[in-house]
């Protein structure tokens, strides 16, 4: 049996404007919003997604959830069938935590895939207000992406807010 390998797509843009059935979302572990990717899927997807966060907290994860894990959630308004939310690392220079970064993406698409997802779109997790470097967050999303490509996906799509971080997953994705 032969198997087709997914497409790895770079955009630049706002990943709350994407259609897809999943939605990544760089969140905190408090699953209850912030800024950043997180406000604006928030803000965008409206108040059914926050309404999930709270069951979530409320059921499953009561102490939040840790770093490096993800769950899924509805994705409210967005157009998109889940938001899969994932708590990144914050970036330290005296800790490798690359590990916790590579499970953020390693879980997002396993959990995508158990949800039948064809089509998933990724942050640049962590390279915002969590501070890690871009090259070594590209370097990491794209070889996670690489290692987990198996069916039903096909598509992978980075969504890249600005040029930096757009050619950050380029050089990463010519590696
Ligand atoms: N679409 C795509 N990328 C975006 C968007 C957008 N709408 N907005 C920002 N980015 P960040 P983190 C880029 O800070 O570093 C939140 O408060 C941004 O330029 O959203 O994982 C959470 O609640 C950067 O490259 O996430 C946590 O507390 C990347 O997305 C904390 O921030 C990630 O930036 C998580 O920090």
């Amino acid at each position: 049996m032969t198997t087709t390998p997914v497409d790895i797509v770079l955009v630049r843009g706002d990943i709350t404007e994407q259609t897809v059935d999943v939605i990544v979302n760089a969140a905190n572990s408090s699953l209850l919003g912030g800024g950043g990717v997180d406000g604006a899927i928030h803000r965008r997807g409206g108040p059914e997604i926050l309404e999930d966060c709270r069951r979530l907290r409320a059921s499953h994860y009561g102490k939040g959830l840790a770093t490096g894990r993800a769950v899924a959630t509805t994705a409210g308004r967005l157009r998109a069938g889940h938001v899969i939310h994932t708590v990144g690392p914050v970036w330290s220079k005296e800790e490798d935590r690359s590990a916790l970064l590579a499970s953020c993406y390693g879980q997002s698409l396993a959990l995508a895939r158990e949800l039948g997802a064809e089509t998933v779109a990724f942050p640049a997790i962590s390279t915002g207000i969590y501070g890690w470097p871009l090259d070594s967050g590209a370097g990491i999303a794209v070889r996670v992406a690489r290692a987990h490509s198996g069916p039903p996906l096909k598509e992978i799509r980075f969504v890249l807010f600005d040029t930096e971080a757009y050619q950050a997953f380029e050089r990463a994705l010519q590696k």
